[in-house]
């Protein structure tokens, strides 16, 4: 049995509507990175920030799982934990097509971080009227998401996971955000087949075996079939 490490961004989640960072229409337009995505950022100006990520969670309901998303969790069902889905991605896409075992590297939406306890929890509404802790009372949430200068969560399982892999396949990602862009190095140098599936070639495209350019909706689906008849 192979066993496959999917790196996935925000690429995968593009044709189910929500936007990417880099591309000329997204997230990161009318933002400098610095004030929205670092810990400096939250300290100078939290109502910017709460208010940025608050208006991704309230916009993640008017959004689906696309073929790509449902793809992956099709494939999870035959090949069980030798599937594991890596993703820089804080949307539930992945968990609402049916993915479970799925590692959100840099944190997810739909939890959040006290600041003061250290409790992670799950979390719907806004943070922007500086709701308490359901644990222990102190009005310090932040969004439960990891931004530059953090370390990003479950590096060890990841690099165990990638050691071992046959196979790795990065989707939607441009490879400009480390720890994850060197990930194709690492499962390269442990002897795993790489794949790039991206709309465009990303910056680390030469790592790779073979990059594929293409939309993941038409892409993962194609490349999921043909591991099942491999
Ligand atoms: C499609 C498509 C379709 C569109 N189909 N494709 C100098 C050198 C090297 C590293 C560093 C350095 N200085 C600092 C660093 C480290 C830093 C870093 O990488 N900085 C870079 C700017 C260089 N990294 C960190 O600080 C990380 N922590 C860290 O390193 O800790 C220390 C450590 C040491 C050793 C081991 C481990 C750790 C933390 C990084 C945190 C990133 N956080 C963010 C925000 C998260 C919250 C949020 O969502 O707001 O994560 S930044 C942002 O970028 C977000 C994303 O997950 C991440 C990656 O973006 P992604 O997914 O690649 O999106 P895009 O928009 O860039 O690309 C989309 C792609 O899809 C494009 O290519 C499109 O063409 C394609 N596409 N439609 C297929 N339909």
């Amino acid at each position: 049995m192979p066993q496959i490490v999917v790196l996935t961004g925000a690429g995968i989640s593009a044709e189910s509507g929500v936007p990417t960072f880099r591309d000329s229409d997204g997230l990161w337009v009318g933002h400098h990175i610095d004030d929205v995505a670092t810990p400096e950022g939250f300290e100078r100006d939290r109502s910017l920030v709460q208010r940025f990520y608050d208006a991704r969670r309230a916009s993640l309901s008017g959004v689906e799982p696309n073929a790509a998303h449902r793809a992956l969790a099709e494939l999870e069902e035959t090949m069980g934990e030798a599937l594991l889905v890596v993703t820089q991605n804080i949307d539930d896409l992945h968990e609402r097509a049916g993915s479970r075992n799925v590692i959100h590297m840099h944190g997810e939406l739909l939890k959040a971080r006290c600041r003061a306890c250290g409790a992670v929890v799950p979390w719907q509404g806004p943070l922007i009227d500086e709701p308490a802790c359901p644990l222990c009372g102190t009005h310090d949430l932040r969004p439960d998401v990891v931004w530059f200068g953090e370390m990003p969560y479950e590096m060890e399982r990841i690099a165990d996971a990638l050691s071992q892999a046959t196979h790795f396949l990065s989707v939607g990602t441009s490879g400009a955000v480390y720890p994850a862009a060197g990930f194709v190095q690492h499962a390269r140098r442990h002897g795993a087949r790489t794949l790039e599936l991206n709309l465009e070639p990303s910056e680390g495209s030469h790592f790779f075996h073979e990059s594929r350019l293409g939309p993941a909706g038409e892409l993962v689906p194609q490349w999921a079939r043909e591991i099942l008849w491999s």
